[in-house]
């Protein structure tokens, strides 16, 4: 698996309240950010980590730059056009956030720029607050939805830390296998050559 270079940049999306802020603090801090705290962390915060990852270093970069807020109707996105990986979370306290995913993932993926390295963007599910119960959500709604748009689901609470590191390894070794399979496929085939001598 190739280490992902020092400036592979994430960002991490999902409608205001998800727990954006406070997934990046318990993975990049290991804390559960009081109320107090995330009022004073501001947006376009940047979380930087350097995990080994299947015995690789990563040096990592996670933007919290977005809310997606309904504009009249229609979702705005915008993240940082050069991040490689995307978390996409909904809170399992939260239908709405659960139905916004399909139009997020949508926006995701028609971004004018869709390409990074002549790849799309990965995408991760991230479902946030597992440690809320009861859950307006199930698990089983969750895994369904990440089949049905092909992509990993990991299951989390900044609370308790379940799950978190998880998220963010699934992320990178989506890119990593992603990076692979693009570079396995850009290389020249090797074709059998017959010579009658
Ligand atoms: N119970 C619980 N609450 C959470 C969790 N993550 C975030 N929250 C709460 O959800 C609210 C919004 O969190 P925040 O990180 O600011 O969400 P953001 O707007 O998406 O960045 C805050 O009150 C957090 O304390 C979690 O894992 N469990
Ligand atoms: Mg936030």
């Amino acid at each position: 698996m190739a280490a992902a270079d020092s400036s592979t940049p994430y960002a991490i999306l999902g409608p205001p309240r998800v727990g954006k802020t406070s997934l990046l603090v318990s993975y990049a801090y290991h804390q559960f950010p009081e109320p107090s705290q995330l009022a004073e962390l501001i947006h376009d915060e940047v979380y930087r980590k350097s995990p080994v990852i299947d015995n690789v270093p990563n040096c990592i970069t996670i933007l919290d730059a977005v809310d997606v807020l309904d504009r009249e109707s229609s979702i705005f996105y915008s993240p940082d056009v050069h991040a490689h990986g995307i978390l996409c979370l909904y809170a399992v306290d939260d239908r709405t956030s659960f139905d916004a995913l399909d139009e997020i993932i949508a926006a995701v993926r028609s971004h004018p720029e869709p390409l990074i390295d002549g790849r799309p963007r990965e995408i991760v599910i991230v479902a946030t607050k597992t440690d809320v119960d009861p859950a307006v959500v199930s698990s089983d709604e969750g895994h369904a939805k990440a089949a049905a748009l092909r992509v990993p689901f990991v299951e989390t609470s900044a609370k308790t830390r379940h799950g978190v590191d998880l998220a963010f390894v699934t992320l990178i070794r989506s890119i990593d296998a992603a990076r692979e399979a693009h570079a396995a496929a850009s290389r020249p085939q090797l074709r059998h050559r017959c010579s009658l001598l």
